[in-house]
């Protein structure tokens, strides 16, 4: 018998293997939120390991991790270039976030996502019970709701796309648009970050297939598909927590004296990622080094670019790229000593960045496109002390939220150069008037609640969701 009343799909397992056969829950937004309700349904996790299957190696069995049962699926090294970096990350990625870097296709990666989403699929119907909720997350997954729907027509299904969904005319380019679309129709409800996604989606059932959507819903073989929004955001007293340690305050003091106590430190921390606008945001920076509205030492920019998808050709070209800007930033206003900018191509710890949270006076956070950014609530959730100005692209999702950041429009450098300046010399009492409308706005809608609005409206009874604050 299937055992478990609620099962989410993933890509990815929420653990990391810190020694062979050895795991430990991997932080993030997404286990934190759904491990309690899964503690408390018996439920399961299904999901990819993160490193490619030999042909001839056993695979791994299902196992238990706090509490949560979590079913592994395996993928060869073939189908991670072809399903993983191939179709998933260079033909949906850019795709979705507007084409800003060509998107590739090609027939042979489809046939791999294709099937890979079926793995999925059968391994979430062989553990879900009868009647269960199954809960699909992203754009890996976008076949999994109709295959499923099929093997197991008495299961509740809901998707969340957390990325952009495109407008109908960019939409329209993707090779198998159709099964796509067929696919995630198979999901009883498809959640999306913004508004304007779910709308995006709802005009393309009709574009493409001839539906008629009405309201939130869409008619489909007698069944209706709802579309909304629900916007992602992150465990807010996890970060509190840390910003308020003693530990991480001196932290980010000595983090501010390595930089040489300048007056001004700007931080960006993302993904090496072409959607972030890490380039746009070098080229803003150095243009107001340049007509000195800014200077260096009084002013410092740390930038983490944390490595990414190092085998997908657009982030190769991308590295380079970033990289140049930096080095002719730091050629042109740098001293011995004492770089305009600290590039830091490396991972680092949760408590770390908080304390990088904390010492910044200016984040900027400057995506050209971004489903959310989590990075952006992340800052807010650090100020604790009401400190600290967020500069924020309009074209992020969290820009529909945090509406007292210094929005920006990344794709006019005067528009980015303008909000930096605005948050650079922002008067105290005004920024930190702004940090704690945006804080307010956080503690009640947090990740806890995300996940317990998407699941009761997937028709999950209130009793099994995680509490959140409102
Ligand atoms: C996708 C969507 C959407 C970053 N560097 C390190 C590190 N991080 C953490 C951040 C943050 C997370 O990674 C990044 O989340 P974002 O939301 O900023 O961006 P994506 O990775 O592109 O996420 C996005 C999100 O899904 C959720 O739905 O918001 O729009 O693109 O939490 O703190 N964490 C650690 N070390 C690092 O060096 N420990």
């Amino acid at each position: 018998m299937a055992p478990s009343s609620f099962v989410v799909v993933a890509n990815r397992l929420p653990v990391d293997e810190v020694a062979p056969g050895s795991w430990r829950r991997s932080p993030g937004g997404l286990v934190t939120a759904l491990h309690p309700v899964l503690v408390a349904q018996a439920g399961t996790w299904v999901g990819w390991t993160g490193s490619a299957t030999d042909p001839d190696q056993e695979p791994i069995q299902p196992f238990e991790l706090e509490g949560m049962r979590l079913r592994p699926v395996a993928l060869s090294g073939d189908e991670v270039e072809r399903y993983y970096e191939g179709f998933s990350n260079s033909s949906l990625w850019p795709l979705y976030h507007d084409a800003i870097e060509t998107p590739i296709y090609k027939r042979s990666w489809w046939e791999s996502y294709r099937r890979v989403n079926e793995r999925f699929a059968r391994a979430a119907a062989d553990e879900a019970a009868p009647g269960a909720t199954v809960w699909v997350q992203d754009y890996q997954l976008q076949l999994v709701p109709a295959m499923l729907r099929e093997l197991r027509p008495d299961l509740r299904i809901g998707f969340f796309l957390h990325i952009p969904f495109p407008p109908v005319e960019l939409f329209m380019q993707l090779p198998r648009r159709a099964e796509i679309l067929r696919g995630l129709l198979g999901a009883d409800l498809v959640g999306f970050q913004r508004p304007l996604a779910a709308q995006n989606f709802l005009r393309l059932t009709r574009h493409l297939l001839g539906l008629r959507p009405r309201g939130a819903g869409v008619e489909q073989d007698g069944r209706t598909v709802y579309a909304a929004a629900f916007p992602i955001s992150i465990d807010v007293p996890e970060i509190e927590a840390l910003a308020s340690s003693p530990i991480i305050r001196a932290r980010a003091e000595q983090i501010r004296k390595e930089l040489g106590d300048p007056k001004t430190v700007i931080l960006g921390v993302d993904r090496l990622d072409y959607t972030k606008g890490i380039e746009q945001r070098f080229k803003a920076y150095r243009e107001l080094l340049s007509e000195n509205r800014l200077s260096v030492p009084e002013t410092v920019m740390v930038q983490v670019a944390t490595p990414s998808r190092e085998r997908v050709e657009h982030y190769q070209a991308l590295r380079v790229k970033v990289e140049r800007e930096v080095g002719r930033i730091n050629g042109d206003h740098g001293r011995v000593g004492v770089p305009a900018v600290h590039y830091l191509h490396q991972s680092y710890s949760r408590s770390e960045l908080v304390a990088l949270y904390c010492a910044a006076d200016v984040m900027m956070v400057t995506p050209l496109r971004d489903g959310m950014n989590l990075v952006a609530k992340e800052y807010v959730a650090a100020r604790v002390d009401l400190g600290g100005a967020l500069v924020l692209s309009e074209f992020a999702g969290a820009a529909g939220e945090l509406r007292q950041a210094y929005l920006c429009n990344p794709h006019d450098l005067q528009s980015l150069k303008d909000a930096l300046t605005r948050a650079v010399h922002a008067d105290q009492t005004e920024a930190s008037r702004r940090m704690r409308a945006m804080r307010r706005h956080l503690r009640t809608h947090d990740v806890r609640h995300w996940a317990s609005s998407f699941l009761s409206a997937l028709g999950v009874p209130s009793a099994a969701l995680p509490a959140s604050e409102d």
